[in-house]
């Protein structure tokens, strides 16, 4: 039963006395040594979301993602594997805050009474979490705020952030005729590379791709992934996987350093004519990149994914003659501005753009019928409506013609993991399209150039009087700066600028993109000098 004081009387008392926790579009994020006193009361928190909905098994993912090694963060996730639910991020900041037993119980009686918990309900909690030096520590946190609350735990381990949503998917459906999967790391291995084979029978493999694995979880869980896929359908080749050597994780690799910097990981060397590719330090985020002919980087984004994606199932319903489903793409002020024109004027798709976060996209996706959402980062998935699910599956092809498309979008509904960006998804999910049009990196990037495009960091004094709106593309405070910053943009060729508080870093973000490469860098600094 539910015994509040021992949830007073185990308290984690706050490593630093006046630092303040926010949960934010990634859960909390900071550096690993303030983080065990939030563990505790994520596992709290955890306990009571479960008790709310009826029992259902809550996931905690213990990582910080693409941020550097001596960092941590954690996240909680909802029973269909989504991410926590918006009302519920207040209760996590006031928790979490929360510095002595006596607050954290009224921080407790305040959520049980808002949300008419019965206490009662058992709980049930997984976790994971991911190769960073300080998990173990964070780890034992999490549970004595388990045990603590009596909630019913049970550790996965070392995973991908997206293994754990699956599994939280896969464990709240189990038995039922909405189940996602076998609620385990081989069930996952066997869901995707059975997927991914139906949907190239018969086609040519492709050559080799070199994975970037940012020394992270990807690497061990890729390696683990391919002894369920034959050689003959797909290969690859595994790099910068260390994950036990000290300081290496995110270090000069994986997806962000390849998408900020806009080049190739030095110690990786590239050929005209290879293919790669770069997760990041938790496996839920990849983009791709090839050397042209004349050796020039060329980056294909998750707005690149995006476009990819979208064509290629546009293209299968309509063969398959179900042309009711419509597809959708959801991006945010981050896709480049030649993504967006082409979405719109060549594949004539509807495209939504939302807040930056991986929340809001989800949701916008799930207004489709097969949403396709990606951040520009290489973050997102495509979600297929249960209504468009059932016409897929209740389809019978009518000619031989519409055979394969139908199979292969089954295949596909397999094959995209549901519930959040995931690498290693999405990197069989563009291996799928490329091998059946048999295209080169370089055929794929041919859809649209990029716009030369910037993203600046401006560490201010303080971000939060950023306020934006309309999908923060505008600041609405400070009073005036937009004005500026139009000012500004309308003096470039294609010019396009926006401003926004980071919500996971101490700093404020500034985009820039224009015609040209030397406006583009022009026009970044000189907004950056506005907000500075
Ligand atoms: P912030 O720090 O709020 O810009 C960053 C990424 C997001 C998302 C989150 C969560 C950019 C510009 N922003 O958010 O897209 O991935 O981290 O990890 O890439
Ligand atoms: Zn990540």
């Amino acid at each position: 039963s539910f015994d509040k004081e021992a949830i007073k009387n185990n308290i984690i008392f706050h490593e630093k006395e006046d630092f303040k926790y926010t949960y934010g579009t990634a859960g909390f994020r900071s550096k690993a040594d303030v983080l065990g006193s939030v563990m505790y009361k994520v596992a709290v928190l955890a306990t009571l979301r479960s008790k709310k909905l009826c029992g259902a098994t809550i996931g905690v993912m213990i990582t910080a993602s693409h941020n550097p090694e001596e960092d941590n963060g954690v996240k909680l996730v909802d029973p269909r594997g989504e991410m926590l639910e918006q009302a519920w991020e207040v209760y996590a900041t006031k928790l979490a805050n929360a510095k002595d037993g006596e607050t954290l119980g009224q921080v407790v009686d305040e959520i049980i009474a808002q949300n008419k918990i019965d206490v009662e309900t058992p709980a049930k909690v997984i976790y994971a979490y991911d190769t960073r030096p300080s998990c173990p520590h964070l780890v034992k946190c999490l549970e004595s705020g388990l045990k603590a609350a009596g909630a019913k735990e049970t550790n996965f381990g070392l995973k991908t952030t997206p293994m754990l949503h699956y599994l939280v998917r896969c464990l709240n459906t189990d038995g039922t005729n909405d189940a996602y999967g076998e609620p385990t790391e081989e069930g996952y291995y066997k869901k995707l590379t059975s997927a991914f084979s139906s949907a190239v029978k018969g086609k040519t493999r492709l050559s080799t791709l070199h994975v970037d694995c940012a020394n992270g979880v990807g690497a061990p869980k890729l390696r683990e992934m391919m002894k369920y896929i034959s050689s003959d359908v797909l290969s690859v080749e595994i790099l910068n996987d260390d994950i036990t050597t000290l300081g290496k994780l995110n270090s000069n690799c994986g997806a962000d350093y390849v998408k900020t910097n806009q080049r190739v990981p030095p110690n990786v060397s590239i050929a005209v004519g290879d293919r790669y590719c770069s997760f990041d330090g938790d496996a839920d985020r990849i983009v791709f990149y090839y050397a042209a002919e004349n050796g020039s980087f060329r980056l294909l984004d998750g707005d690149k994914i995006a476009g990819l994606a979208a064509a290629f199932i546009a293209e299968l319903v309509k063969e398959a003659g179900i042309d009711s489903i419509k597809v959708g793409v959801v991006q945010t002020a981050y896709a480049n501005g030649s993504s967006t024109n082409y979405l719109t004027n060549n594949l004539k798709v509807p495209v939504s753009c939302v807040s930056t976060g991986v929340k809001h996209l989800h949701h916008e996706a799930e207004k489709y019928d097969v949403g396709v959402y990606f951040e520009a980062n290489g973050h997102g998935t495509v979600l297929f409506s249960p209504a468009a699910l059932n016409t897929i599956k209740a389809t019978e092809a009518k000619t031989p013609a519409q055979k394969l498309p139908l199979t292969q979008l089954i295949a596909l509904t397999e094959l995209i993991n549901q519930t959040v960006g995931d690498a290693i998804s999405d990197m069989l999910l563009v291996e799928a399209i490329l091998t059946n049009r048999q295209w080169s990196f370089g055929e794929w990037d041919q859809a649209y150039t990029d716009l030369p495009n910037r993203l600046v960091k401006v560490v201010v004094s303080d971000r939060h009087i950023f306020k934006t709106t309309n999908a923060e593309r505008q600041l609405v405070e400070p009073a005036g700066l937009q004005n500026e910053i139009d000012a500004l943009v309308a003096k470039y060729t294609n010019g396009r600028s926006f401003v926004r508080a980071s919500g996971t870093e101490d700093a404020v973000r500034v985009y820039a993109e224009a015609a040209t490469r030397a406006e583009t860098d022009d026009l970044a600094f000189k907004v950056a000098q506005l907000v500075y």
